[in-house]
């Protein structure tokens, strides 16, 4: 495992993983000891208005992968409309790859029931919920231990801190469904209906939750803002880029010494991380990774150096997403991993929609029959026909996410396919797994 270098390590930022390794900061009064809710005694003391001014000025963006600006979200909840409002916390976490938003629930709970609070009283909501993915019992559980101790302290109920704000707080476990992770299915979920994508527009800040306006946001998101009360807009401006400011963290799986989480200023790029994360395993090259999950369209060896923002990762080719960066290397096959992925989306599709309900089934069948060498060449273009008359053509961004590893593994690595059509490749899967798709 090779050391990073001091200037990479100075590349580092830790802003929302900065209690992580202190012992027991998921407990209120160790919290309390490093800064926690001074940032609500600051924000509960401001306009509301002056909240959502100072969440624009910082040019924070959405963490849950579409980098949507979150002051601008704020701003459009409707105000004197007599209707209730209501923050949403997207906590399901669902994207292939991507750990950041559990291990925050786990080791800083309170940093997102305080971002809760904040937000709550600027976009004036006297209900907020935080829906979790249902296999996250243990974060789950933090969770719920943290909202506990915060209405004990006063932090959540009736009149918080004297300030007259009400606010009440729901944590919501999910029951494991990737499409609940969409926000309009999320609300479904919420209201008790099967979870599916609505249409949009209308969109949630006006017509959300109980058809009243809602704001939904990622977990890094709303824990972001009670550093930025306390930091100001100038300071969060001061790391990332122009337009991607702030800090991000990325999660780093596969082929890595080092995998976990690492928080560093937007931009850093993918050769720094690795160097983070103790450099390629030994006897691995790096081959093809996802710059934010597997709904993100691949990129190779050829990105190494691709700032990893918003705007960088777009010029590449590809989708920041939610910056889970799964690295693969010379010995792993992008054909089986796309495979992989398909096999996840036909799964998790909601079935609502005609091309990617079938769309997806019938590409995992061409994928079997490639993988276990009955393929043709004209299998390739039906790959390509097919993920055509899904993209765009969905309901939602899960069918357009599922034609990214295809169409980007197809542009890169197409000799795979090749190889394994024309024999060169030792089929991967046997004759049986041909059926049942
Ligand atoms: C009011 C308008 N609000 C947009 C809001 C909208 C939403 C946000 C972003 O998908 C992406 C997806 C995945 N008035 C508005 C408006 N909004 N216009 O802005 O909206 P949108 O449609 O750009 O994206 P989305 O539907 O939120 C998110 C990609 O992220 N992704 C992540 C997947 C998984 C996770 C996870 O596990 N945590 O996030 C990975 O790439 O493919 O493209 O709030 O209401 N005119
Ligand atoms: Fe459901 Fe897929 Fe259509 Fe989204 S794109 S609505 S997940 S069938």
């Amino acid at each position: 495992m090779s050391t990073p270098r001091p200037e990479t390590l100075a590349k580092l930022t830790p802003v929302l993983t900065k209690r992580w390794l202190s012992p027991d900061a998921w407990k209120l009064d160790v919290y309390q000891r490093l800064d926690g809710y001074a940032a609500l005694r600051k924000a509960i003391a401001a306009d509301p208005d002056d909240l959502i001014q100072l969440i624009k000025d910082s040019g924070l963006r959405g963490r849950g992968g579409a980098g949507f600006p979150t002051g601008l979200k704020w701003g459009f909840i409707p105000q004197g409309d007599g209707k209730p409002h209501y923050l949403v916390v997207n906590a399901d976490e669902g994207e292939p790859g991507t750990c950041k938003d559990l291990p925050l629930m786990t080791h800083d709970p309170h940093s997102l029931v305080e971002g809760v609070i904040i937000a709550s009283y600027a976009i004036r909501a006297n209900r907020a919920y935080i829906y979790i993915r249902g296999e996250a019992v243990h974060a789950a559980r933090r969770l719920r231990h943290a909202v506990d101790e915060a209405y004990r302290a006063g932090y959540l109920g009736k009149n918080i801190l004297g300030s007259g704000f009400d606010l009440d707080l729901v944590v919501h476990s999910g029951a494991g469904a990737y499409i609940c992770g969409e926000e309009t299915a999320l609300l479904d979920s919420l209201e008790g209906f099967r979870g599916q994508p609505r249409l949009r527009p209308p969109f949630p800040a006006t017509h959300g939750l109980y058809a009243s306006p809602t704001v939904v946001n990622n977990v890094g998101t709303i824990a972001s803002v009670p550093y930025i009360v306390l930091g100001g807009a100038d300071w969060w401006k001061s790391m990332g880029t122009e337009k991607s400011s702030g800090p991000m963290i990325y999660s780093l799986s596969g082929r890595v010494n080092n995998p976990g989480q690492f928080e560093a200023g937007l931009g850093i790029t993918l050769r720094e991380l690795i160097e983070l994360a103790g450099g390629m395993q030994p006897g691995h090259n790096l081959r093809f990774w996802t710059p934010g999950g597997s709904s993100t369209p691949l990129l190779t060896a050829d990105h190494l150096d691709v700032p990893l923002d918003f705007e960088g990762v777009a010029a590449a080719g590809s989708i920041l997403g939610t910056t889970a960066t799964q690295i693969f290397s010379d010995q792993d096959c992008p054909v089986y991993a796309t495979y992989r992925w398909l096999e996840f989306y036909h799964h998790e599709s909601c079935g609502k929609c005609t091309p990617c309900r079938e769309g997806n089934y019938w590409m995992v069948r061409v994928y079997r029959r490639i993988l276990s060498g009955h393929g043709t060449q004209e299998d390739l273009d039906t790959l390509l026909d097919t993920c055509d008359n899904i993209l765009g053509r969905s309901f939602c961004g899960l069918g357009d996410g599922a034609t990214s590893p295809v169409t980007s593994s197809l542009q890169y690595f197409k000799q795979d396919y090749l190889d394994y059509i024309e024999g060169r490749t030792a089929p991967k899967l046997s004759d049986k797994q041909l059926v049942g798709a």
